[in-house]
């Protein structure tokens, strides 16, 4: 063993030994028959295939398993770059067409993305108006972001976590996808700010992080070609910050991994905010 190893050994212990007085905290959705779903995308369904009892071996043992089927963009997810196009061209003036020609993206895929460990600032849009969730239809700004960061504005590489309270509707799923109704979320302008900031991925608690607008549904999101396309900035959707909101933490060790699916525009995440427990007692 070289004195290298010994020494990566102790400060991979050390590091561990420190994130063990931290709390981790789930900010994704369970995935489960009947959850919310976005009007343009599939479902999820999990089937049983086989129960056990239903094949049983000499030595009395049985395996069960499941069929899961489900749309990228389902449940708690991340849009890669290529889901978004603006006039037939992606992030980087990828012509969007050519790049999907064969059935799986070769430009931008969700593969491509790497994990997120870094480093995620919440913007508490909700307790900044003295509200428990926003309106159906309210419009984030650039102004309410700056107000609720504050002095811990995100930076380059790192996430910003836009939390309205819809999570509250998430038992609701007409109300929570809210085509008719609809749904907080940021504006265009919101999103260029964030761009601004050298983000890499905003993270929001509704289904489509754009404000949907009572009556107007789910067509036009201005958030998303801002993003997407103009900036390449991800976009994760459907978490939940309910939970971290009632810390006090503002500022939080993110985690969160894309499944590997090679030219897919979006995947299942499951995000974790790491907190100290210190924050945790403070609230
Ligand atoms: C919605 O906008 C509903 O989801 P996505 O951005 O994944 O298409």
């Amino acid at each position: 063993m070289t004195n290298h190893t010994v020494d990566s050994g102790a400060t991979l212990r050390s590091v561990i030994a420190a994130l063990g007085g931290w709390r981790t905290i789930e900010l994704g959705q369970p995935l489960e028959n009947g959850m919310p779903c976005s009007p343009s995308h599939p479902g999820f369904r999990m089937a049983l295939l086989r129960r056990h009892g239903d094949r049983v071996n000499a030595q009395g043992g049985s395996g069960a398993n499941e069929l899961i089927v489900t749309g990228g963009h389902v449940g708690t997810h991340l849009d890669a770059l290529c889901h978004a196009s603006i006039d037939g061209h992606m992030y980087g003036g990828v012509d969007a067409h050519a790049a999907s020609v064969g059935g799986a993206f070769t430009a931008y895929g969700v593969d491509t993305v790497t994990p997120f460990l870094c480093r995620g600032v919440l913007a508490d849009i909700p307790t900044l108006l003295g509200v428990a969730r926003l309106e159906p239809g309210f419009g984030i700004t650039a102004e309410h972001l700056r107000a609720a960061f504050g002095d811990t504005v995100p930076g380059t590489g790192e996430v910003a976590l836009i939390r309205t309270g819809w999570p509250q509707l998430y038992h609701d799923p007409v109300a929570y996808v809210g085509h008719e109704t609809g749904v907080p979320g940021i504006t265009a302008e919101a999103a260029k700010y964030l761009a601004d900031t050298g983000i890499r991925a905003v993270c929001s608690d509704t289904i489509a992080t754009d404000r949907i607008l009572p009556g107007v549904g789910h067509a036009a999101l201005p958030a998303h070609g801002v993003l997407l396309v103009e900036r390449g900035v991800h976009i994760m959707e459907v978490l939940t910050f309910e939970e971290l909101a009632a810390t006090g933490a503002r500022e939080i060790l993110y985690l969160a991994v894309p499944l590997r699916i090679t030219g897919a525009t979006g995947s299942p995440i499951r995000p974790l905010a790491l907190v100290p427990e210190a924050v945790e007692d403070a609230s």
